[in-house]
């Protein structure tokens, strides 16, 4: 199926709000940074947000999408500023409960996260897409840019390790990381549907720019991808696709992707990232401390912007969500008088 193949109607976002769209494809904490960082620096509503969905499981009977409630609770104000997932001000009674029970708690559900989990659980066997329910959940929580699934389908992360299989939670937080990584795949992913305004705006006349945030490429990244036609898709589009480096200073800036890298035999570097997007990547925005990669990456037709890309709080969010925007405005398709020419933008 390509995507072509995907006709869909048009609906929500794209009708209501015809200009200059940007589409931003995100994991959980890294990602929803940034997403925050341009709600603050473009019309929200300009901003549609693809979420990994790779992630999601049914724990304690409930359905968990963990990315989704980052970036949800994230652009809302509402996330936890220390742990970046769950609730701020969050209390733990039920966990308590569950100890004292001996229930599973190796994932810790917080009180209010848990209504987020239970009413998202009854509405979708009533029947509910999972999308439907994430845009009722973010108008209630005030949020005006269009968070959607990767997917209304399951897709399942599976880490290969040298100890097996792990489903993506059992790897991640029961097991810290710690097992080998030797491959990943997405359990349900070739069969399942793009979200059709996915596919609709990567074709829409109004999309200005395609930005990958700065997640985990294995982990919350590869998923979105995995869904079928959205990789062709991604490839077809007429506007820049910009990907943000995950990695600084040879080193992950949170979470696993530095020892997934090693461990997948991959080089730790920004290099590796942008080489690993190539077959759809214009521009790579990578951080001041990496800026001898700078010219190996533009030596792939990829457009490089240097910059401090940490982001550490709402300031450093916004100025490298304007940074992004920039770079994008500024930031042509790969094409062949790019090549000819050797030009590129940013650097
Ligand atoms: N991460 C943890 O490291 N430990 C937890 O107990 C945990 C609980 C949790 C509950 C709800 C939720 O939305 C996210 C939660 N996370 C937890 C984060 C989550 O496992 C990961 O950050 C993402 O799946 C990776 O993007």
């Amino acid at each position: 199926m390509t995507s072509s193949d995907l006709k869909v109607s048009s609906k929500h976002f794209i009708s209501e709000s015809p200009v200059s769209t940007i589409l931003a494809l995100s994991g959980g904490i890294g990602g929803a940074k940034l997403a925050l960082g341009l709600t603050h620096t473009m019309s929200p509503e300009k901003l549609m947000i693809v979420g990994n969905i790779g992630d999601d499981f049914v724990h304690c009977g409930l359905h968990i999408s963990p990315d989704l409630d980052t970036l949800m609770y994230t652009l809302s104000g509402k996330s936890d500023p220390e742990k970046g997932w769950g609730l701020a001000k969050e209390s733990w009674t039920v966990m308590q409960a569950l100890v004292e029970l001996g229930g599973e708690t190796w994932f810790q559900l917080g009180d209010r996260d848990l209504a987020t989990h239970l009413e998202r659980t009854r509405r979708l066997s009533e029947g509910d897409s999972l999308s439907d329910i994430t845009t009722d959940f973010c108008h209630k929580f005030g949020i005006s840019s269009r968070i959607i699934p990767a997917s209304n389908d399951s897709v399942r992360t599976i880490v290969e390790t040298t100890e097996g299989d792990f489903k993506f939670q059992n790897y991640f937080v029961q097991n810290r990381c710690q097992p080998i990584v030797v491959g990943l795949r997405f359990q349900g992913a070739d069969k399942a549907l793009p979200h059709p305004e996915f596919i609709e705006i990567l074709q829409s006349p109004f999309l200005k720019a395609v930005l990958i945030c700065p997640s985990n490429p294995f982990l919350s990244i590869d998923p979105i991808l995995a869904v079928q036609g959205v990789r062709e898709a991604l490839q077809g589009c007429s506007v820049p696709v910009i990907a943000v480096s995950p990695i600084i200073g040879f080193d992950s800036v949170k979470g696993p992707t530095a020892k997934i890298m090693r461990e997948l035999g991959l080089p730790v570097s920004a290099i590796a990232v942008a080489n690993y997007y190539r077959d759809f990547l214009d521009g790579f925005i990578l951080d001041t401390q990496d800026e001898k990669e700078a010219s190996e990456i533009q030596k792939m037709n990829i457009s490089v912007k240097v910059a401090d890309i940490l982001m550490k709080d709402l300031a450093t969010k916004t100025k490298l969500a304007n940074i992004v925007l920039d770079f994008s405005n500024n930031c042509n398709k790969r094409n062949l008088n790019l090549q000819k020419n050797g030009l590129s933008c940013g650097a």
